[in-house]
Order: C-alpha cells, then sequence, then structure tokens
C-alpha cells in the first residue's frame, strides 16, 4: 500500500518532504501530518501561519487550526488562539477528548496551558512592519484592509490506510478581533475519512464557508467520482452559485486524496501545492483555473527563486 501527502501552497514544501521521510519510513498518518504543520507553523517567513504570521486589525496574532483523524472522525480545533507555538498540537490533542472539541480564545488557551502547550509570542518585527505599513497604506489608497492571507491545510495517507488532515493559519491579514474562517470547522476548511478521502481549502473563508466545501469534495469522492474531477466539479460550480447569487465569488482553492493517494486539486485563482507519494519525492505545482477546470505544471526554478526572494525581501 502507498502513501501520499497533499498539501496547500509553496510553504508546505519543507514540511512535506520532511513527513513522506517519515511515512517511507513506517510512521503513522497523526504524527506525520502534526510534524509537517508544525514546521510551517515554526517558519518566521510564511507570513500566514504560526509564528510570524501576519495580526489582526489590533496587531495581534489570533491563529486558528483542526487536526481530524480519518478513522475515528475524531476532530479537535482551535479558534483565535493567541502566544501559543503550534497551534496544530493543541488541535490534535483536544481530537482524543469527548466532549469540548472545539475551544476558542481564553478557552484554548487554558487548555493549552493546563496541557503543558509551549507558550510563545507570535507577533514578529516583520510581521509587526507589515501591519503598520498596511495600515498607512490602507488610509491613503482607501483600500480594503482585506489581503494577504494563506492557509497550510494537508492530507495525509499512511502505508497502513490511516488517513488525517489538518490546517493552520492566522486567517485573513486586519481582520476583526475573534474573527473565525473556514480553517478550523470541519466540513469547510477540512474534512477526511479513511475509507473515502479527505480534502481541505485555503481561501476566502467567509466563502468557502458557504458551501462547506471540502466536505462536499469527500462526498463526491465517497461517490466514486475522481479526486480531480470532484474537486474541479465543487470549485465551478460553487463559484458560479456565488457569482449568480452574491455578484462575487473569493478566492477558493482546495486540494485532495482519495484512500489509495489518488489527487486532485481546483482553484479559481494562481495557487502552488505540493504532492508527495510513494513514487514521486514531494513537488511544488502551479496550478491556475481554466473555464470549468483547473491545469496545473510543476513550479519552474525561476518561480521557486522569485518565492524565496519575496518571503525574505527586508521590510521598512
Ligand atoms: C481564512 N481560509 O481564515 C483562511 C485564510 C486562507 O488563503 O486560507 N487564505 O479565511
Amino acid at each position: 500500500m502507498g502513501f501520499g501527502m497533499i498539501a496547500t501552497w509553496r510553504m508546505a514544501l519543507e514540511g512535506v518532504t520532511c513527513a513522506s521521510e517519515m511515512l517511507k519510513n513506517g510512521l503513522k498518518s497523526d504524527e506525520c501530518i502534526e510534524k509537517a504543520i508544525s514546521m510551517v507553523e515554526d517558519y518566521p517567513f510564511y507570513k500566514s501561519v504560526g509564528y510570524g504570521g501576519l495580526p489582526n486589525e489590533n496587531c495581534e496574532v489570533e491563529l486558528d487550526s483542526a487536526f481530524m483523524d480519518g478513522n475515528t472522525l475524531a476532530i479537535g480545533a482551535v479558534a483565535g488562539i493567541k502566544n501559543f507555538k503550534n497551534p496544530v498540537s493543541i488541535a490534535r490533542k483536544l481530537s482524543e477528548d469527548r466532549f469540548n472539541i472545539f475551544l476558542v480564545g481564553a478557552g484554548a488557551e487554558k487548555f493549552a496551558h493546563e496541557n503543558g502547550f509551549e507558550r510563545k509570542n507570535m507577533l514578529t518585527e516583520r510581521a509587526k512592519k507589515t501591519w503598520k505599513n498596511r495600515l498607512e497604506e490602507i488610509k491613503a489608497k482607501n483600500l480594503s484592509p482585506y489581503d494577504g492571507h494563506d492557509t497550510v491545510g494537508m492530507v495525509c495517507l499512511d502505508k497502513y490506510k490511516n488517513m488525517t488532515t489538518a490546517t493552520s493559519t492566522s486567517g485573513l491579514f486586519m481582520k476583526k478581533r475573534g474573527r473565525v474562517g473556514d480553517s478550523p470547522i470541519s466540513g469547510s476548511g477540512f474534512y477526511v475519512d479513511s475509507k473515502i478521502g479527505g480534502a481541505c481549502a485555503t481561501g476566502l473563508g467567509e466563502d468557502i464557508m458557504k458551501g462547506c466545501l471540502s466536505y462536499e469534495v469527500v462526498r463526491l469522492m465517497g461517490e466514486g467520482i475522481q479526486p480531480q474531477q470532484a474537486v474541479e466539479k465543487v470549485i465551478s460550480e460553487f463559484s458560479k452559485k456565488l457569482i449568480e447569487r452574491r455578484k462575487k465569488a473569493g478566492a477558493i482553492s482546495i486540494v485532495c486524496m482519495n484512500h489509495k493517494g489518488e489527487w486532485g486539486v481546483g482553484t479559481n485563482v494562481e495557487f502552488s501545492f505540493v504532492v508527495a507519494t510513494e513514487r514521486e519525492d514531494a513537488k511544488v505545482y502551479v496550478a491556475n483555473q481554466q473555464g470549468d477546470k483547473t491545469t496545473y505544471e510543476e513550479a519552474t526554478k525561476e518561480w521557486m527563486d522569485a518565492y524565496e526572494e519575496r518571503i525574505k525581501r527586508p521590510i521598512e
């Protein structure tokens, strides 16, 4: 039986590379996905997840994260949590509980403290500068503040057919205090059933939640539809529905993998993602919308270099 992992955005590369080695060595899906997501959370230059994540309008880093086990359907989630190092580990711990599996704000922090999770100031100088600059820009140009946000989400299949999914994000940059996106919400930001497959989303949470899109992709895969077809159908039909009813569709991207390790990606914007399977080492792809379809190709060296330069560019 093969293993596999699919994840949103280029930022997942190092985590997926590490986790795919662990999967190769026979480690289980839950441990591998937690490791992969926490590597993204720990890296200061990924500005929308964990340490270095962009703050809310009050310059506080409030984080959302979830973990789901596809065998037992156990879920754990936190939202609006501040000053803890690895939200995904807290979410995973909550998934062991029968009650109180989704905690927000001060309640989530109390749980994390009582369970010995590491505290950390998650606001970096770089994120603070970005916040200040953005504030000025919004005032000067009368811009919508809500820009710049990406969730890391992963679906993981191990050699023993266990599947998990997990997400982690600082949500929308400049969000209101207490705002929660789709990423910690079951069925919207993520869903997995080891007998079928899993999916997770990134993009404008306010729109993703309107369609419970991750669940929808898993449901279609459960009806026997191939992952790529399932995810394209969900994205194109729901984007059209939003435009019909609301005149606008926010950015939506979803990655999915079924219980055989076959995977799919759908997007209505340009979107990078990472895949590793037993046959293929971890690789970054760039996807684009093409009518009702999504096309993708491996990221070029130029693309990878430009990304590296962009995330580390000095901020005045
Ligand atoms: C949210 N879906 O909080 C997240 C943010 C994101 O690409 O993934 N943006 O709405």
